[in-house]
């Protein structure tokens, strides 16, 4: 069997970092991006440029992600699976007290380069009939305070996941939509721009999903055999459930 190859967005830590693992021990080649080059070399050193091509940019910026994919060696060409992981959550504030640079920041990333890449490596999944795999979250099906534009750039992940499906019907390229619920990753430093204190005490106790966890679940759908879909995976922590909701009394 010729050797797949990936391409993971946000390789550089949590999901993204731990996948790249995941698919290099199990004999994928890996195109790894982020913007932390350190960290993507790193992968390179460790595994070899024959399994990981490290390519360093912000996906926000669409003429240094098409560069990319025009810059991609020969042995990484042909793409079987794109996983789209890259994105963040920015601020936890109520949207009437919300910094709007925050909210274009998230739509920027997790919306409008999540579809920029997805429109650039189509044509050639077709081709190959290979797979996408998209990382949404619960934040897109159940609201909670402070999840405002973040929860909405992730239904957005949601629903062209399933339109996606939809319009590449008969073609073999298959679609997920994988929702996770807490983990524990460098996703709430980021959200609080760097609060360590914060982010220990929401996962403490908790027993958050993994990075590993979620790298388990992206082998193991890009693994079934070409005739199943995951159409959407929801994943939290047993120690996570949904809430009610609420009424404001006068
Ligand atoms: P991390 O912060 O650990 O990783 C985020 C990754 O996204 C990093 O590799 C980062 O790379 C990359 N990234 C962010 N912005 C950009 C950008 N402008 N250009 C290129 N790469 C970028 O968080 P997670 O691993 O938790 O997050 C991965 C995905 O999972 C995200 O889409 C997140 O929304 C989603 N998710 C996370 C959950 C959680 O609880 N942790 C739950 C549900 C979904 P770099 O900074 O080097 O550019
Ligand atoms: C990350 C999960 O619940 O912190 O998407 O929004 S949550």
């Amino acid at each position: 069997m010729s050797t797949k190859t990936a391409w993971i967005t946000g390789a550089t830590a949590g999901f993204g970092a731990a996948t790249v693992e995941r698919f290099v021990a199990g004999g994928w080649r890996v195109i790894a991006s982020g913007r932390r080059a350190e960290r993507l070399q790193q992968l390179v050193d460790r595994h070899g440029a024959d399994k990981v091509h490290a390519t360093a940019f912000d996906i926000r910026d669409e003429a240094a992600l098409h560069a990319a994919v025009a810059g991609l060696p020969a042995g990484f060409t042909g793409i079987d699976l794109l996983v789209n992981n890259a994105g963040l959550a920015l601020g936890t504030a109520p949207a009437q007290q919300a910094d709007l640079a925050q909210w274009k920041q998230m739509i920027a990333t997790n919306v409008t380069a999540l579809a920029t890449m997805t429109h650039r490596l189509l044509p050639g999944l077709i081709e190959r009939r290979g797979a996408i795999v998209n990382i949404s979250s619960i934040a897109g099906s159940y609201p909670y305070r402070g999840g405002n534009v973040y929860g909405g750039t992730k239904a957005f992940v949601s629903q062209f996941s399933q339109n996606l499906r939809t319009d590449l019907h008969g073609t073999g390229v298959r679609v997920t939509s994988i929702e996770p619920g807490m983990a524990e990753t460098e996703f709430t430093l980021v959200r609080t721009r760097g609060d360590q204190a914060a982010s220990d005490q929401l996962y403490a106790g908790a027993h958050p999903i993994t990075a590993g966890d979620i790298a388990d679940t992206i082998w193991w759908i890009a693994n079934l055999p070409p005739h199943l879909n995951v159409n959407r995976l929801e994943i939290m922590p047993t120690s996570q459930s949904a809430a009610g909701l609420q009424v404001h009394r006068d």
